[in-house]
């Protein structure tokens, strides 16, 4: 269920094994091959894509990364991802780019994808032990269907319907939210910095990024509710300049900006990650603040746990890399929320009248720059833990 990363990936690595999926989603195919969001791959992810051959074109145009700039007090510092984690780095590649690669694969394949379907239901996955196989209902062109399967991947994010159709009682929800959003803007703008560049600021948290040598990707820090209205593209502007400032001659440059939005920003994890012969993997099991880039990533991870266990099952029947998905997923899943939270609590304005916290996040930014041990940790955790499953 659902044609994100997580749907697409877990159907591509089931063809890879001669098993058969079948996908379902609620928008247009267009509207999620445009749906702008992530835009870093993990080395992991990167190289996933490359081994099962939909890497072609992110080997092509990606914009591959060695290191982050942390900077505070008008001074940049840069965290040696090579030096620090034996050579790996990140990659630049935006999530709806994956999401084309993907969706070409699987029609290249003869994959099957049911787009703009409407009234989706799932029912019979509770209890693995019976005879009855799950199913999932749906409408597609005022057509109504009715899909038997022995799996069903539920893969539909945060607001889908497979996290909500599991029986009360089974789920246990942890979360968390945040004082503040991201107003989010893609500029025809030339990158101001080979490399991205995460700002604290005492008017707040600022990041550049970028998509390619001639799109910028921006963020500022604002409120969970800010309207997006009252951010004419010369305030936007202004308040990054403010933001990203510094003491030497490093200027950003400015261009037409083509999209913006802003994003809320929440921790949220269910456990467990199943529920009988329904899995939940990607957002519709956990979300993390944008602010370590890991939401695709740990998707893409989940299904990875997933392709596996039901490669398994598969082949020899057995059920017990399946029982232990939740369990596997949930070690790496917890880490990244860790990770997600600290990058979050260290670069963001929690309450602009707490001298003190601002204090302790300085000294934390002066450890972490200036610390090779606390470099090596953030360095290993941004380019993305090894899979230890
Ligand atoms: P997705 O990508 O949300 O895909 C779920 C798919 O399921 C469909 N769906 C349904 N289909 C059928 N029936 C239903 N009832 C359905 N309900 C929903 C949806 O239309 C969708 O196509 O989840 P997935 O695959 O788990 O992938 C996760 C990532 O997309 C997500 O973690 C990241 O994009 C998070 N995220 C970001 N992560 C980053 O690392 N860096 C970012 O800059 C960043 N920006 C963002 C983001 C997420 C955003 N959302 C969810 C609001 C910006 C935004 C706006
Ligand atoms: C992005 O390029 O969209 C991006 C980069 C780093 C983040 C979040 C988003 O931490």
């Amino acid at each position: 269920m659902g044609a994100g990363p997580a749907g697409l990936m877990l159907s591509h690595l089931l063809h890879l094994q001669g098993i058969e999926s079948i996908v379902i989603e609620n928008r247009s195919r267009q509207y999620v091959e445009e749906r702008v969001r992530a835009g870093v791959l993990e080395q992991g992810t990167v190289d996933l894509m490359v081994e099962t051959g939909v890497g072609e074109r992110l080997k092509e145009e990606g914009l591959v990364h060695y290191g982050v700039n942390l900077r505070f007090g008008r001074c940049t510092h840069r965290i040696d991802f090579a030096e620090l984690t034996g050579g790996k780095g990140i990659t630049i590649y935006a999530q709806h780019e994956v999401i084309k690669d993907l969706n070409k694969a699987r029609r290249e394949a003869g994959g099957q994808i049911f787009y703009e379907v409407e009234d989706v239901s799932v029912h019979d996955f509770a209890d693995a032990s019976s005879a009855t196989k799950p199913s999932i209902r749906f409408r597609n062109g005022g057509e109504p269907y009715e899909l038997s399967c022995d799996f069903i991947a539920g893969c539909d994010g945060f607001h889908g319907i497979c996290r909500p159709s599991v029986p009360s009682g089974v789920l246990t929800l942890f979360d968390r939210t945040y004082p503040f959003g991201w107003l989010g803007i893609l500029a025809d703008a030339a990158p101001s910095c080979d490399e991205l560049i995460y700002s604290y600021h005492e008017r707040g948290f600022a990041l550049l990024s970028m998509r390619s040598p001639q799109v910028s990707r921006l963020y500022l820090q604002c409120s969970p509710d800010e309207d997006i209205n009252k951010w004419p593209d010369a305030k936007i502007w202004e308040e990054l300049h403010r933001r990203l400032a510094t003491d030497n001659a490093w200027k950003l440059t400015e261009g037409p900006i083509t999209q913006k939005g802003v994003t809320g920003m929440r921790s949220f994890v269910v456990e467990p990650m199943q529920c009988g012969n329904m899995f939940l993997a990607g957002d519709a099991a956990h979300i993390v603040p944008p602010t370590g880039a890991k939401g695709l990533n740990l998707a893409v991870a989940d299904v990875r746990v997933l392709a596996r266990a039901l490669e398994e099952f598969y082949k020899s029947g057995r059920r017990q890399r399946l029982d232990e998905y939740s369990a596997t997923c949930l070690r790496r899943v917890w880490k990244v929320q860790r990770f997600s939270w600290w990058m979050t609590a260290m670069l963001h304005l929690f309450d602009s009248d707490n001298q003190f916290d601002q204090r302790r996040q300085l000294a934390e930014l002066d450890y972490v720059t200036s610390s090779r041990a606390a470099s090596q940790s953030l360095a290993e955790n941004y380019v993305g833990l090894p899979m230890d499953f």
